[in-house]
């Protein structure tokens, strides 16, 4: 299984993907996060946040985890993945019916009040190019399998209707 945890920057996917492994680590269940922002201080070090560079970011995550979830992983992914172009892509490499992507909605003006970073703060100065939200586009997903206001929501409440919702798919 992937699940693919998609958002705005301070949306909350580092959060619940380190959740969603402490919640598989107390079923027994072998889980692994793949974080893009600690992938981009590894094997993504040489990637910007051009369309290009973010394009074979995904390409990398994706390979990763199909590898990862072949072995028998449970890989749960952290990545913005901003255009409907690059969640084409994921789709495409992953191609398997045990892959969710999670939508985690927030509004731009509650992330950038987050800002847990500091990196909106930085891109508004214009510190930091391209960045997702102000200076780079980020489209709203088209087919999402789940979507989680992380706006309205508890971390412990979004952490369970994702639980449910991998536990039980919706039949048909
Ligand atoms: C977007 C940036 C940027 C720019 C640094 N644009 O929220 P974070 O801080 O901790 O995680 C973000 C990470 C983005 O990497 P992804 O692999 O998730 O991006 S993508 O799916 O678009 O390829 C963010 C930080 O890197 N960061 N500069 N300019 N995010």
């Amino acid at each position: 299984m992937i699940i693919w945890l998609m958002g705005l920057p301070g949306s909350g996917k580092s959060t619940l993907a380190t959740a969603l492994k402490e919640s598989f680590d107390k079923a027994d269940v072998q889980s692994f996060v793949l974080d893009g922002d600690v992938l981009r201080k590894g094997i993504c070090a040489d990637l910007g946040f051009s369309v290009k560079d973010r394009s074979e970011n995904v390409r990398r995550i994706a390979h990763l985890s199909k590898l990862m979830s072949q072995a028998g992983l449970v890989v749960i992914v952290a990545s913005i993945l901003p255009l409907e172009e690059l969640r084409v892509l994921a789709r495409e490499i992953i191609d398997d019916e045990a892959y969710y992507e999670i939508y985690l909605k927030c509004p731009l003006n509650v992330c950038q009040t987050r800002d847990p970073k500091g990196l909106y703060k930085k891109a508004l100065n214009g510190e930091v190019k391209d960045f997702t939200g102000i200076s780079a586009p980020f489209e709203e997903p088209v087919q999402p399998d789940l979507v989680i206001d992380t706006n309205k929501l508890s971390g412990e409440q979004s952490l369970e209707i994702i639980l449910q919702s991998i536990l039980l798919p919706e039949q048909g």
